[in-house]
């Protein structure tokens, strides 16, 4: 007989359907995504479709910045997942904390960091979020409770652990949103992190943007089970899928996820299926993904979910929509001109703001 191990796994991954649940219209809408609808009201969804609108516009104009050479080192892009940051940090207070990985513009840009502090620091220069020192993997911001972009799989969900603790200790009613990749779920800290906010009942808000790759490696080669809340139960953790596509499902779950953490504290782990546009950096072709995956991803666009939305509501028409884009590029436009014509720091800040014993 032939052991398990040796069967060819290869075939045994599936091409990846688009799983995510009813596009955004409304007709379709759910009673509770009307209510959300309702209570969000025309100026806040409208300006969380302009939040989404500003992330892809940003992230654009970087791939061009890049090509230019005017951006160097790393660049991972957050397209695709824009509904996500928007729709979950949107449920949230602005003294709650944040933390991500390298993929961090997305998630800045939705706590409210201004496109031209981002984009200087995608520069290099001194008037960047990190001065100039991080670049687009390590964004940071002490005023928006952002404890960072970070650069290691994992590196940043102990982090976040300690943000909940913080919460629990001081007796606050804060959460600590921690954005992880569905790579980073199979990292030894994200194990240890959930026992600890599970043993001590931490605020901590797991969040596996799960958008199907890590690096060019599919997830259901990389994880022993392919419905990610199942790594809840070992920690005895509550777990909850949410359509990453859909704007609304985003801001809803996190709404009543959040508000029950604030008087009760306890941790979750919430799968978001999501899908990222671009390859895993600027640097990678994503040829290993078929044209047809991702054109089915396209068809379910965040962004065009919501803006088709929110012309049915008769809350966005087409020129008024038009208008909004031309305004997002104007605001892209002037943080590129921002970044062009501030300083790149002085040598001496090298050993500024540095660890050392
Ligand atoms: C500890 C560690 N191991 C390996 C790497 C190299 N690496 C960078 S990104 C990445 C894939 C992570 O994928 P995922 O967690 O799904 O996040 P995504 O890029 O999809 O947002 C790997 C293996 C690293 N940076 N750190
Ligand atoms: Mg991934």
């Amino acid at each position: 007989m032939t052991p398990a191990s040796a069967a060819p796994r290869k075939n045994a991954i599936p091409i990846h359907p688009p799983e995510q649940g009813v596009p955004l219209s409304l007709a379709n809408l759910s009673r509770r995504l009307r209510a959300t609808v309702e209570e969000l009201g025309r100026e806040r969804l409208t300006g969380m479709y302009r939040q989404m609108v500003l992330i892809r516009a940003f992230e654009q104009r970087c791939e061009q910045m890049y090509q230019q050479r005017k951006i160097a080192g790393f660049l991972h892009l957050y397209m695709g997942q824009e509904a996500l940051a928007v729709g979950m940090l949107g449920a949230c207070r602005a003294d709650d904390y944040a933390v991500t990985s390298y993929r961090d513009h997305g998630i800045a840009l939705s706590l409210g960091i201004p496109a031209k502090a981002l984009m200087a620091e995608l520069f290099g220069k001194v008037t960047g979020v990190s001065r100039g020192k991080g670049g687009s993997m390590h964004f940071y911001s002490k005023e928006k409770n952002l404890l960072g972009g970070h650069g290691i799989v994992g590196g940043q969900i102990p982090i976040g652990l300690g943000a909940a603790f913080r919460a629990h200790y001081l007796g606050t009613d804060q959460v600590s949103m921690i954005f992880f990749g569905d790579g980073a779920i199979n990292q030894g800290v994200f194990h240890e992190a959930a026992n600890m906010a599970s043993l001590w009942r931490l605020p901590a808000i797991f969040i596996v943007e799960n958008n199907r790759y890590g690096m060019g490696t599919a997830f259901e080669r990389a994880s022993s089970v392919h419905d990610l809340t199942q790594k809840a139960q070992g920690y005895a953790m509550e777990a909850r899928q949410v359509d990453g596509m859909n704007l609304l499902e985003c801001y809803a779950a996190l709404r009543e996820v959040v508000e029950v953490r604030r008087r009760n504290p306890s941790p979750i782990l919430i799968e978001a299926k999501t899908y990222r546009y671009r390859g895993h950096s600027i640097s990678d072709p994503a040829t290993y993904r078929s044209k047809e995956e991702v054109e089915a991803y396209q068809r379910v666009d965040p962004l065009q979910q919501v803006r088709r939305l929110l012309g049915e509501l008769g809350w966005l028409g087409d020129g008024a929509a038009q208008q909004l884009e031309r305004d997002v590029r104007q605001e892209v436009l002037d943080a590129v001109a921002f970044a062009e014509e501030s300083p790149f720091p002085e040598p001496e800040e090298r050993s500024r703001h540095v660890y050392a014993p």
